[in-house]
Protein backbone atom coordinates (compact mmCIF):
# COMPACT_ATOMS: atom_id res chain seq x y z
CA UNK A 1 0.00 0.00 0.00
CA UNK A 2 1.30 3.32 -1.05
CA UNK A 3 0.64 6.33 1.48
CA UNK A 4 3.23 8.74 -0.42
CA UNK A 5 1.33 10.08 -3.05
CA UNK A 6 1.48 13.45 -3.22
CA UNK A 7 -1.66 15.71 -1.10
CA UNK A 8 -2.49 17.15 -3.77
CA UNK A 9 -3.80 13.91 -5.55
CA UNK A 10 -5.51 12.01 -3.54
CA UNK A 11 -9.26 11.78 -3.15
CA UNK A 12 -10.59 12.96 -0.24
CA UNK A 13 -14.02 11.48 0.84
CA UNK A 14 -15.40 12.48 4.14
CA UNK A 15 -17.86 10.82 6.40
CA UNK A 16 -20.43 13.35 8.46
CA UNK A 17 -23.68 13.29 10.42
CA UNK A 18 -24.55 13.71 13.92
CA UNK A 19 -22.85 12.06 16.79
CA UNK A 20 -23.01 8.62 17.64
CA UNK A 21 -24.70 7.30 14.40
CA UNK A 22 -21.37 5.30 13.65
CA UNK A 23 -18.89 7.67 11.57
CA UNK A 24 -16.01 6.24 13.37
CA UNK A 25 -17.21 2.50 13.19
CA UNK A 26 -17.90 2.88 9.29
CA UNK A 27 -14.36 4.04 9.01
CA UNK A 28 -12.73 1.56 11.02
CA UNK A 29 -14.97 -0.91 8.53
CA UNK A 30 -13.59 0.39 5.43
CA UNK A 31 -10.32 0.31 6.31
CA UNK A 32 -10.82 -2.59 8.25
CA UNK A 33 -8.61 -1.44 11.00
CA UNK A 34 -9.50 0.33 14.45
CA UNK A 35 -8.50 3.76 13.39
CA UNK A 36 -11.10 5.70 15.38
CA UNK A 37 -12.37 5.39 18.30
CA UNK A 38 -15.75 4.22 18.54
CA UNK A 39 -17.72 4.45 21.82
CA UNK A 40 -21.62 4.56 22.63
CA UNK A 41 -20.75 8.19 23.84
CA UNK A 42 -22.16 11.07 21.71
CA UNK A 43 -19.38 12.99 20.49
CA UNK A 44 -16.41 10.84 20.43
CA UNK A 45 -14.64 11.76 17.95
CA UNK A 46 -13.99 15.64 18.34
CA UNK A 47 -11.23 16.64 15.84
CA UNK A 48 -11.18 15.76 12.13
CA UNK A 49 -9.53 12.05 11.95
CA UNK A 50 -7.54 11.51 8.28
CA UNK A 51 -6.78 7.86 7.84
CA UNK A 52 -4.83 7.31 4.35
CA UNK A 53 -6.10 4.63 2.05
CA UNK A 54 -5.77 2.30 -0.96
CA UNK A 55 -9.39 2.41 -2.37
CA UNK A 56 -8.35 -0.27 -5.31
CA UNK A 57 -9.37 0.77 -8.25
CA UNK A 58 -9.41 4.49 -7.61
CA UNK A 59 -5.95 4.84 -5.77
CA UNK A 60 -4.72 6.43 -2.76
CA UNK A 61 -7.14 8.40 -1.21
CA UNK A 62 -7.87 9.94 2.29
CA UNK A 63 -11.51 8.93 4.62
CA UNK A 64 -12.08 12.02 7.64
CA UNK A 65 -13.56 10.59 10.40
CA UNK A 66 -15.60 13.91 11.60
CA UNK A 67 -17.25 14.94 14.94
CA UNK A 68 -21.24 15.12 14.54
CA UNK A 69 -22.76 17.55 13.07
CA UNK A 70 -25.30 18.24 16.29
CA UNK A 71 -22.47 19.09 19.23
CA UNK A 72 -23.69 22.00 21.12
CA UNK A 73 -22.31 24.81 23.37
CA UNK A 74 -19.08 26.65 22.09
CA UNK A 75 -16.88 23.83 21.95
CA UNK A 76 -19.63 21.97 20.13
CA UNK A 77 -19.49 25.31 17.36
CA UNK A 78 -15.99 24.98 16.71
CA UNK A 79 -16.21 21.31 16.14
CA UNK A 80 -18.77 22.15 13.62
CA UNK A 81 -16.59 24.54 12.27
CA UNK A 82 -13.52 22.13 12.15
CA UNK A 83 -16.01 19.78 10.31
CA UNK A 84 -16.90 22.09 7.75
CA UNK A 85 -13.70 23.09 6.94
CA UNK A 86 -13.41 19.56 6.05
CA UNK A 87 -16.03 19.74 3.82
CA UNK A 88 -14.42 22.68 1.44
CA UNK A 89 -11.50 20.04 0.87
CA UNK A 90 -13.83 16.83 0.09
CA UNK A 91 -14.61 15.23 -3.23
CA UNK A 92 -17.09 12.79 -1.88
CA UNK A 93 -19.51 13.16 0.84
CA UNK A 94 -21.03 9.95 2.74
CA UNK A 95 -23.78 10.86 5.63
CA UNK A 96 -24.10 8.80 7.63
CA UNK A 97 -27.38 8.47 8.94
CA UNK A 98 -28.50 6.82 12.40
CA UNK A 99 -31.34 5.00 14.36
CA UNK A 100 -33.41 8.45 14.38
CA UNK A 101 -33.33 8.20 10.21
CA UNK A 102 -33.84 11.33 8.46
CA UNK A 103 -34.51 14.41 10.84
CA UNK A 104 -34.31 18.16 10.31
CA UNK A 105 -30.34 17.82 11.43
CA UNK A 106 -29.52 15.41 8.43
CA UNK A 107 -31.35 17.44 5.93
CA UNK A 108 -29.62 20.44 6.92
CA UNK A 109 -26.24 18.46 6.14
CA UNK A 110 -27.90 17.33 2.77
CA UNK A 111 -27.99 21.31 2.11
CA UNK A 112 -25.11 22.35 3.01
CA UNK A 113 -23.67 19.41 1.18
CA UNK A 114 -25.44 20.03 -1.73
CA UNK A 115 -24.10 23.89 -1.93
CA UNK A 116 -20.70 23.55 -1.84
CA UNK A 117 -21.63 20.59 -4.75
CA UNK A 118 -20.03 17.45 -3.07
CA UNK A 119 -21.23 14.39 -4.40
CA UNK A 120 -22.83 12.11 -1.93
CA UNK A 121 -24.25 9.33 -0.53
CA UNK A 122 -26.67 8.78 2.26
CA UNK A 123 -25.88 5.76 4.58
CA UNK A 124 -28.44 4.06 6.52
CA UNK A 125 -26.11 2.65 9.30
CA UNK A 126 -27.40 0.20 12.02
CA UNK A 127 -28.62 -1.65 9.41
CA UNK A 128 -28.85 -4.95 12.45
CA UNK A 129 -30.96 -2.74 14.58
CA UNK A 130 -33.66 -1.50 12.74
CA UNK A 131 -34.27 -0.86 8.99
CA UNK A 132 -34.98 2.25 6.46
CA UNK A 133 -38.60 4.08 7.33
CA UNK A 134 -40.48 4.19 4.73
CA UNK A 135 -40.73 8.00 4.44
CA UNK A 136 -36.84 7.71 4.33
CA UNK A 137 -36.90 5.84 1.82
CA UNK A 138 -39.38 7.98 0.14
CA UNK A 139 -37.33 10.86 0.88
CA UNK A 140 -33.85 9.72 -0.68
CA UNK A 141 -36.36 8.61 -4.04
CA UNK A 142 -37.77 11.67 -4.62
CA UNK A 143 -35.01 13.54 -3.96
CA UNK A 144 -32.73 11.13 -5.98
CA UNK A 145 -30.13 10.72 -3.76
CA UNK A 146 -28.05 7.36 -3.31
CA UNK A 147 -28.31 5.58 -0.25
CA UNK A 148 -27.63 2.45 0.89
CA UNK A 149 -28.20 0.27 4.17
CA UNK A 150 -25.19 -0.86 6.07
CA UNK A 151 -24.47 -2.55 9.38
CA UNK A 152 -20.68 -1.74 10.52
CA UNK A 153 -20.73 -3.90 12.91
CA UNK A 154 -21.77 -6.50 10.93
CA UNK A 155 -20.26 -5.24 7.53
CA UNK A 156 -23.07 -6.17 5.36
CA UNK A 157 -22.73 -3.71 2.69
CA UNK A 158 -19.37 -2.06 3.42
CA UNK A 159 -18.12 -3.41 -0.07
CA UNK A 160 -20.77 -1.77 -1.57
CA UNK A 161 -20.35 1.66 -0.14
CA UNK A 162 -16.81 1.08 -1.24
CA UNK A 163 -18.26 1.39 -4.74
CA UNK A 164 -20.63 3.71 -4.26
CA UNK A 165 -18.27 5.85 -3.13
CA UNK A 166 -15.44 5.46 -6.43
CA UNK A 167 -18.66 6.01 -8.51
CA UNK A 168 -19.48 8.79 -6.94
CA UNK A 169 -15.88 10.79 -7.30
CA UNK A 170 -16.80 12.49 -10.62
CA UNK A 171 -13.99 11.82 -13.77
CA UNK A 172 -12.87 15.23 -13.13
CA UNK A 173 -11.32 14.38 -10.10
CA UNK A 174 -10.35 10.41 -10.84
CA UNK A 175 -8.01 12.08 -13.76
CA UNK A 176 -4.73 12.92 -12.81
CA UNK A 177 -4.44 16.80 -13.79
CA UNK A 178 -1.68 17.30 -16.65
CA UNK A 179 1.23 19.39 -15.25
CA UNK A 180 3.82 20.09 -18.51
CA UNK A 181 3.92 17.56 -20.49
CA UNK A 182 1.03 18.27 -23.30
CA UNK A 183 3.11 20.90 -23.80
CA UNK A 184 6.43 19.15 -25.58
CA UNK A 185 7.12 15.39 -26.80
CA UNK A 186 9.39 12.83 -26.18
CA UNK A 187 13.14 13.80 -26.88
CA UNK A 188 12.08 17.95 -26.72
CA UNK A 189 14.68 19.90 -24.72
CA UNK A 190 12.57 22.07 -21.74
CA UNK A 191 14.59 24.66 -20.28
CA UNK A 192 13.69 25.88 -16.57
CA UNK A 193 14.60 28.93 -14.99
CA UNK A 194 14.86 28.60 -11.25
CA UNK A 195 16.18 31.44 -9.41
CA UNK A 196 18.28 30.79 -6.55
CA UNK A 197 17.98 34.06 -4.38
CA UNK A 198 17.39 34.31 -0.02
CA UNK A 199 13.94 33.36 -0.97
CA UNK A 200 14.78 29.63 -1.78
CA UNK A 201 15.00 27.15 0.51
CA UNK A 202 19.02 26.16 1.16
CA UNK A 203 19.99 23.13 0.00
CA UNK A 204 16.92 22.01 -2.30
CA UNK A 205 14.72 22.55 -5.05
CA UNK A 206 10.75 23.79 -4.10
CA UNK A 207 7.93 21.39 -4.95
CA UNK A 208 6.88 22.54 -7.86
CA UNK A 209 9.96 22.87 -9.44
CA UNK A 210 10.84 18.95 -8.81
CA UNK A 211 7.17 17.96 -9.64
CA UNK A 212 8.04 19.84 -13.10
CA UNK A 213 11.53 18.54 -13.55
CA UNK A 214 10.33 14.83 -12.62
CA UNK A 215 7.77 15.27 -15.60
CA UNK A 216 9.67 16.33 -18.12
CA UNK A 217 11.82 12.85 -17.35
CA UNK A 218 8.71 10.87 -17.05
CA UNK A 219 8.24 12.17 -20.94
CA UNK A 220 11.47 11.31 -21.89
CA UNK A 221 12.82 14.40 -22.97
CA UNK A 222 15.58 16.83 -21.73
CA UNK A 223 15.43 19.15 -18.74
CA UNK A 224 17.50 22.00 -18.53
CA UNK A 225 17.93 23.79 -15.74
CA UNK A 226 19.70 27.18 -15.27
CA UNK A 227 19.86 30.43 -12.75
CA UNK A 228 18.23 33.71 -14.93
CA UNK A 229 21.38 34.90 -15.49
CA UNK A 230 22.47 31.61 -17.21
CA UNK A 231 19.32 31.53 -19.79
CA UNK A 232 20.84 33.68 -22.32
CA UNK A 233 24.36 31.28 -22.30
CA UNK A 234 22.47 27.97 -21.75
CA UNK A 235 20.41 29.30 -25.00
CA UNK A 236 22.83 29.89 -27.25
CA UNK A 237 24.82 26.52 -26.55
CA UNK A 238 22.27 23.89 -26.73
CA UNK A 239 22.31 23.10 -30.55
CA UNK A 240 18.44 23.05 -30.82
CA UNK A 241 15.97 25.37 -29.90
CA UNK A 242 13.90 24.36 -26.66
CA UNK A 243 10.44 22.97 -27.16
CA UNK A 244 9.64 25.57 -24.00
CA UNK A 245 10.95 27.63 -21.74
CA UNK A 246 9.68 27.40 -17.84
CA UNK A 247 10.61 30.20 -15.62
CA UNK A 248 9.41 31.01 -12.16
CA UNK A 249 7.17 34.33 -12.32
CA UNK A 250 9.39 36.54 -10.14
CA UNK A 251 12.01 36.81 -12.94
CA UNK A 252 9.47 36.19 -15.66
CA UNK A 253 10.27 39.73 -17.34
CA UNK A 254 13.93 39.47 -17.48
CA UNK A 255 13.67 36.01 -19.16
CA UNK A 256 10.84 37.24 -21.43
CA UNK A 257 13.77 39.44 -22.69
CA UNK A 258 16.49 36.64 -23.26
CA UNK A 259 14.09 34.36 -24.48
CA UNK A 260 13.37 34.72 -28.71
CA UNK A 261 9.58 34.93 -29.37
CA UNK A 262 9.41 32.24 -31.12
CA UNK A 263 10.43 30.14 -28.26
CA UNK A 264 7.29 29.13 -26.28
CA UNK A 265 7.42 30.46 -22.69
CA UNK A 266 5.73 29.62 -19.55
CA UNK A 267 5.95 30.18 -15.52
CA UNK A 268 5.89 27.60 -12.96
CA UNK A 269 2.87 29.18 -11.55
CA UNK A 270 0.82 29.45 -14.78
CA UNK A 271 1.47 25.45 -15.10
CA UNK A 272 0.03 24.99 -11.45
CA UNK A 273 -2.54 27.70 -12.07
CA UNK A 274 -3.71 24.92 -14.33
CA UNK A 275 -2.98 22.02 -12.56
CA UNK A 276 -4.93 23.07 -9.56
CA UNK A 277 -7.35 25.25 -10.45
CA UNK A 278 -9.00 26.21 -13.83
CA UNK A 279 -6.35 28.96 -16.15
CA UNK A 280 -9.02 30.47 -17.66
CA UNK A 281 -10.78 31.83 -15.03
CA UNK A 282 -7.63 33.22 -13.31
CA UNK A 283 -6.38 34.73 -16.26
CA UNK A 284 -10.00 36.30 -17.12
CA UNK A 285 -9.85 37.33 -13.42
CA UNK A 286 -6.65 39.45 -13.54
CA UNK A 287 -8.12 41.46 -16.29
CA UNK A 288 -9.93 43.31 -13.31
CA UNK A 289 -6.18 44.67 -12.20
CA UNK A 290 -6.90 47.00 -15.12
CA UNK A 291 -10.04 48.16 -13.28
CA UNK A 292 -8.95 48.42 -10.26
CA UNK A 293 -10.20 51.90 -8.76
CA UNK A 294 -8.87 54.41 -5.53
CA UNK A 295 -10.46 52.86 -2.17
CA UNK A 296 -10.80 49.30 -3.96
CA UNK A 297 -9.83 46.36 -1.42
CA UNK A 298 -8.31 42.94 -2.80
CA UNK A 299 -7.99 40.13 -1.00
CA UNK A 300 -4.43 38.34 -0.78
CA UNK A 301 -5.47 34.20 -0.03
CA UNK A 302 -2.96 32.31 1.08
CA UNK A 303 -3.60 28.61 1.60
CA UNK A 304 -1.28 28.35 4.64
CA UNK A 305 -0.03 30.47 7.09
CA UNK A 306 3.99 29.92 6.24
CA UNK A 307 6.68 32.19 7.34
CA UNK A 308 6.54 35.89 5.68
CA UNK A 309 9.69 36.74 4.92
CA UNK A 310 10.89 40.88 4.59
CA UNK A 311 9.73 41.30 0.90
CA UNK A 312 7.17 38.82 1.01
CA UNK A 313 5.68 38.15 -2.72
CA UNK A 314 2.11 38.17 -1.22
CA UNK A 315 2.23 40.63 0.99
CA UNK A 316 4.65 43.01 -0.14
CA UNK A 317 5.75 42.32 -3.63
CA UNK A 318 2.48 41.99 -5.47
CA UNK A 319 0.83 44.64 -3.28
CA UNK A 320 3.48 46.76 -4.48
CA UNK A 321 3.90 45.56 -7.95
CA UNK A 322 0.13 46.54 -8.72
CA UNK A 323 -0.23 49.77 -6.84
CA UNK A 324 2.72 50.67 -9.26
CA UNK A 325 0.82 49.76 -12.50
CA UNK A 326 -2.30 50.97 -11.75
CA UNK A 327 -1.29 54.50 -9.79
CA UNK A 328 -4.40 53.77 -7.73
CA UNK A 329 -4.74 53.69 -3.82
CA UNK A 330 -6.08 50.16 -3.22
CA UNK A 331 -6.05 48.52 0.36
CA UNK A 332 -4.53 44.96 0.17
CA UNK A 333 -5.57 42.40 2.97
CA UNK A 334 -4.10 39.00 3.57
CA UNK A 335 -6.07 36.16 4.76
CA UNK A 336 -4.77 32.44 5.49
CA UNK A 337 -5.44 29.39 5.72
CA UNK A 338 -7.92 26.18 4.86
CA UNK A 339 -10.50 28.94 6.14
CA UNK A 340 -12.05 31.18 3.52
CA UNK A 341 -13.48 34.55 4.54
CA UNK A 342 -17.47 34.49 4.39
CA UNK A 343 -17.50 38.31 3.14
CA UNK A 344 -16.18 37.71 -0.28
CA UNK A 345 -18.44 40.82 -2.19
CA UNK A 346 -16.31 43.40 -0.02
CA UNK A 347 -13.80 42.64 -2.31
CA UNK A 348 -12.96 43.76 -5.61
CA UNK A 349 -10.90 41.04 -7.01
CA UNK A 350 -9.44 37.95 -5.06
CA UNK A 351 -5.71 37.37 -6.04
CA UNK A 352 -4.51 33.83 -4.44
CA UNK A 353 -1.39 32.23 -4.13
CA UNK A 354 -0.31 29.45 -5.98
CA UNK A 355 -2.16 26.83 -3.54
CA UNK A 356 0.25 23.94 -3.46
CA UNK A 357 -0.78 23.34 0.11
CA UNK A 358 -4.64 22.81 -1.03
CA UNK A 359 -5.59 19.82 -3.00
CA UNK A 360 -7.34 20.83 -6.06
CA UNK A 361 -10.84 20.33 -5.38
CA UNK A 362 -10.44 22.76 -3.11
CA UNK A 363 -8.85 25.50 -5.13
CA UNK A 364 -11.33 25.03 -7.61
CA UNK A 365 -14.41 25.12 -4.87
CA UNK A 366 -12.54 28.56 -4.22
CA UNK A 367 -12.98 29.63 -7.49
CA UNK A 368 -16.64 28.68 -7.86
CA UNK A 369 -17.19 30.12 -4.73
CA UNK A 370 -15.91 33.50 -6.16
CA UNK A 371 -17.34 32.92 -9.46
CA UNK A 372 -21.29 32.53 -7.83
CA UNK A 373 -20.41 35.61 -5.90
CA UNK A 374 -19.47 37.32 -8.69
CA UNK A 375 -16.03 38.79 -7.41
CA UNK A 376 -12.88 37.98 -9.94
CA UNK A 377 -10.32 35.43 -8.50
CA UNK A 378 -6.98 35.11 -10.32
CA UNK A 379 -3.53 33.57 -8.70
CA UNK A 380 -0.36 35.14 -8.06
CA UNK A 381 1.45 33.97 -10.87
CA UNK A 382 -1.00 35.14 -13.59
CA UNK A 383 -1.01 38.44 -11.58
CA UNK A 384 2.71 39.12 -11.90
CA UNK A 385 2.34 38.20 -15.48
CA UNK A 386 0.11 40.33 -15.74
CA UNK A 387 1.29 43.63 -14.48
CA UNK A 388 4.99 43.10 -15.73
CA UNK A 389 3.19 42.91 -19.20
CA UNK A 390 3.71 39.15 -20.25
CA UNK A 391 0.11 37.47 -19.63
CA UNK A 392 -0.30 37.18 -23.05
CA UNK A 393 2.97 35.25 -23.92
CA UNK A 394 3.17 32.92 -20.98
CA UNK A 395 -0.78 31.35 -21.79
CA UNK A 396 -0.03 31.48 -25.18
CA UNK A 397 1.41 27.71 -24.91
CA UNK A 398 -1.79 26.82 -23.95
CA UNK A 399 -3.96 28.10 -26.36
CA UNK A 400 -6.68 29.23 -23.70
CA UNK A 401 -10.48 29.49 -24.67
CA UNK A 402 -11.30 33.34 -22.98
CA UNK A 403 -13.93 31.89 -19.94
CA UNK A 404 -16.04 34.37 -18.27
N1 LIG B 1 -25.70 -2.23 16.39
C1 LIG B 1 -24.87 -1.42 15.78
N2 LIG B 1 -24.19 -0.52 16.48
C2 LIG B 1 -23.33 0.32 15.82
C3 LIG B 1 -23.16 0.25 14.41
N3 LIG B 1 -22.27 1.19 14.06
C4 LIG B 1 -21.88 1.80 15.19
N4 LIG B 1 -22.52 1.28 16.26
C5 LIG B 1 -22.38 1.67 17.67
O1 LIG B 1 -22.82 3.03 17.80
C6 LIG B 1 -22.04 3.70 18.78
C7 LIG B 1 -21.43 4.97 18.17
O2 LIG B 1 -20.51 4.57 17.17
P1 LIG B 1 -19.35 5.55 16.66
O3 LIG B 1 -18.72 4.88 15.50
O4 LIG B 1 -18.48 5.96 17.81
O5 LIG B 1 -20.24 6.77 16.20
P2 LIG B 1 -19.75 8.23 15.68
O6 LIG B 1 -20.74 8.69 14.70
O7 LIG B 1 -18.34 8.18 15.27
O8 LIG B 1 -19.94 9.07 17.03
P3 LIG B 1 -19.24 10.47 17.45
O9 LIG B 1 -17.77 10.33 17.27
O10 LIG B 1 -19.65 10.57 18.86
O11 LIG B 1 -19.83 11.54 16.59
C8 LIG B 1 -20.99 2.68 19.25
O12 LIG B 1 -21.46 2.09 20.44
C9 LIG B 1 -20.93 1.66 18.13
O13 LIG B 1 -20.54 0.38 18.56
C10 LIG B 1 -23.92 -0.73 13.69
O14 LIG B 1 -23.85 -0.86 12.47
N5 LIG B 1 -24.77 -1.50 14.43
S1 LIG C 1 1.74 28.87 -2.35
FE1 LIG C 1 0.12 29.14 -0.82
S2 LIG C 1 -0.07 27.14 0.11
FE2 LIG C 1 1.92 27.17 -0.93
S3 LIG C 1 3.42 27.90 0.62
FE3 LIG C 1 2.68 29.70 -0.47
S4 LIG C 1 0.98 30.47 0.80
FE4 LIG C 1 1.33 28.34 1.41
MG1 LIG D 1 -16.74 9.20 15.95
Amino acid sequence: MSNKAPRGVRLVITLVGRRNVGKSSIINAIVDQKVSIVSDHPGTTTDAVAKHYELLPLGPVTFYDTAGLDDTGELGELRIKATQKVLWRSDVAVIVVGEEGITDYEKDIIKHVNELKIPFIIVFNKSDLRSQSPEDLIYCKENKFSFLTVSAIEGTNVQKMKEAIIDLASDEIKRDPVLAGDLFGEGDWVVCVVPIDLAAPKGRLILPQVQVLREILDCDAVAVTVKEREIEEALSNINRKPALVITDSQVVLSVAGDVPDDIPLTTFSTLFARYKGDLPSLVAGADTIDALEDGDTVLMGEACSHHAVADDIGRVKIPRWISQYTGKNITFETYSGHDFPTDLERYKLVIHCGACMLNRTEMLRRITECKRRNVPITNYGVAISKVQGVLERVIAPFNLQKST
